[in-house]
């Protein structure tokens, strides 16, 4: 750790401010360069840690940059973890507000619930499939709080990854009925397609995200326990979108997750 505890809290607050007042800040490096990865997700832990000592609940971990498609488009190299929290949750097919939001994207990810707790290191695919209880889609809402969305690794983890909304549909399927490597996903806004792709764009099948996430869980002296809602990450690129728009996402075995954004 470079950071002491009041610059951390003094990071956390700044950035949990910008998130809940939804105006964008410069990247958190700029300031602090030689802050190090223990800082960063200390940064994160701060804010969740306000955000349930208001009452909220976390209700779901999520990898982040687990795709080519979005470490290419954020100029990345490695996947980061966050967290979900209730007052992220939207129903399928509801409206998103964006006047809550800064410059949302949205992204379509493969997610699990558990049924095992998952502990690494030495976590693997094969132990995440037999922790599996289900598969279900859903599409995350990202809103960076950065400026234009330009950030590095370290700024991104604080910023709890860009977590903003997250909406599941409504269908579940046993992971033994699908191939998520070749599970297709078609992204349409306003009915025109703007993106697909297959599960395996995804570090080769999504579940390797959740091998990871339970191998750094691991490293920081924690498991992942059963019963966790956890997402793979985006598929595809992070799509933006604006008051107006209509997304709808048709997962291959998994059904379609709808929103407009308003
Ligand atoms: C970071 C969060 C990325 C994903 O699924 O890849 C993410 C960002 O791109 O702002 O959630
Ligand atoms: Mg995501």
């Amino acid at each position: 750790m470079k950071l002491d505890k009041a610059t951390i809290a003094a990071l956390a607050e700044h950035l949990e401010n910008a998130e809940l007042q939804a105006r964008d800040v410069t990247k958190i490096t700029d300031e602090h360069p030689h802050m190090d990865w223990d800082d960063a997700y200390a940064i994160q832990d701060e804010i969740r840690r306000r955000k349930e000592s208001r009452g909220h609940r976390i209700v779901g971990l999520k990898a982040g940059l687990t795709s080519f498609a979005k470490m290419k488009q954020m100029g990345v190299e490695n996947p980061v973890f966050g967290f979900v929290a209730d007052y992220m949750d939207r129903p399928d097919g509801g409206d998103i507000r964006t006047s809550e939001l800064i410059h949302p994207k949205v992204e379509a990810e493969i997610c699990v619930v558990t049924k095992a707790d998952l502990s690494g290191p030495g976590c693997h695919l094969g132990k995440v499939m037999a922790a599996v209880d289900f598969v279900l889609p859903a599409v995350e809402i990202i809103d960076s709080r950065y400026r234009d969305f330009k950030f590095d690794l370290k700024s991104v983890i604080a910023d709890n990854t860009s977590a903003s909304r997250f909406v599941i549909g409504g269908r579940s399927r046993d992971l033994q009925d699908l191939d998520l490597r070749t599970l297709g996903v078609v992204l349409e806004k306003n009915g025109e397609v703007v993106s697909m792709a297959a599960g395996a764009a995804v570090l080769g099948h999504p579940l390797a995200a959740v091998a990871m996430l339970a191998n750094h869980l691991g490293a920081r002296g924690q498991v992942l326990p059963a019963g966790s809602f956890i997402m793979t990450g985006g598929v595809t690129e992070a799509i933006s979108v604006a008051a107006g728009d209509s997304v709808s996402v048709r997962f291959q075995d998994l059904g379609t997750v709808s929103m407009r954004f308003v």
